[in-house]
């Protein structure tokens, strides 16, 4: 079986639940308390689709500021970026312009983007359809409403990685090499 690689990089702002959603599709578990990402997190899950087998590499960065220049120096290799906010917060949703804008300087041509607004388990909704209307109008992107919390990730990354099948399929990874461990006769 044909074995593939994507490395996916989550952006937003602190807070918005990246981390939580890497955690839930990496390991299927949710934290309800807040630990800040320091820097950047890798997270890796094996994932099979359609008879093919892809690992996804997900880079997990720091919403904080101070953390840019070290951020930027992982965009290079991304085959996706997935510009996340929180429904409930309206801030999270216009800071997105700024982390796209970073992404877009950044990454490699072939690099597709999705906006996922994330919490949709919370009551007091802040970004509403017609917000999301005139910014998907612009950008083009596909969009995802996830909860972390419930638990609807899997579907969402699952939809991502078909959709990055179709446009962008990267070379076969290697078989590790065999170790000759010389003959004992
Ligand atoms: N209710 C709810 N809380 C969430 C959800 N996703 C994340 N959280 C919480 O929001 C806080 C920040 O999440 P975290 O993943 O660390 O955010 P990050 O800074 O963007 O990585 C934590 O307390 C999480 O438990 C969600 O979908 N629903
Ligand atoms: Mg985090």
């Amino acid at each position: 079986m044909k074995k593939i690689e994507y490395n996916v990089i989550l952006v937003g702002a602190s807070g918005i639940g990246k981390s939580s959603l890497v955690n839930q599709f990496a390991h299927g578990s949710f934290q309800p308390f807040y630990t800040s990402t320091i820097g950047i997190d890798r997270k890796i899950r094996d994932f099979e689709v359609d008879n093919m087998k892809v690992k996804i590499k997900m880079w997990d960065t720091a919403g904080q500021e101070r953390f840019q220049s070290l951020v930027s120096q992982y965009f290079r290799n991304v085959d996706a970026v997935l510009c996340v906010y929180d429904v409930t917060s309206h801030d999270s949703f216009q800071q997105l312009r700024k982390w796209i804008t970073r992404a877009r300087t950044l990454t490699p041509s072939h690099a597709q983007f999705f906006l996922i607004g994330n919490k949709i388990d919370l009551p007091g909704r802040r970004v509403f359809t017609e917000d999301l209307f005139t910014y998907l109008e612009e950008c083009k992107y596909q969009h995802f409403e996830t909860s972390a919390k419930q638990g609807n990730v899997e579907p969402v990354f699952e939809a991502i990685i078909r959709q990055l099948l179709k446009t962008y399929v990267p070379e076969p990874l290697s078989p590790p090499p065999v170790v000759s461990r010389g003959c004992c006769f």
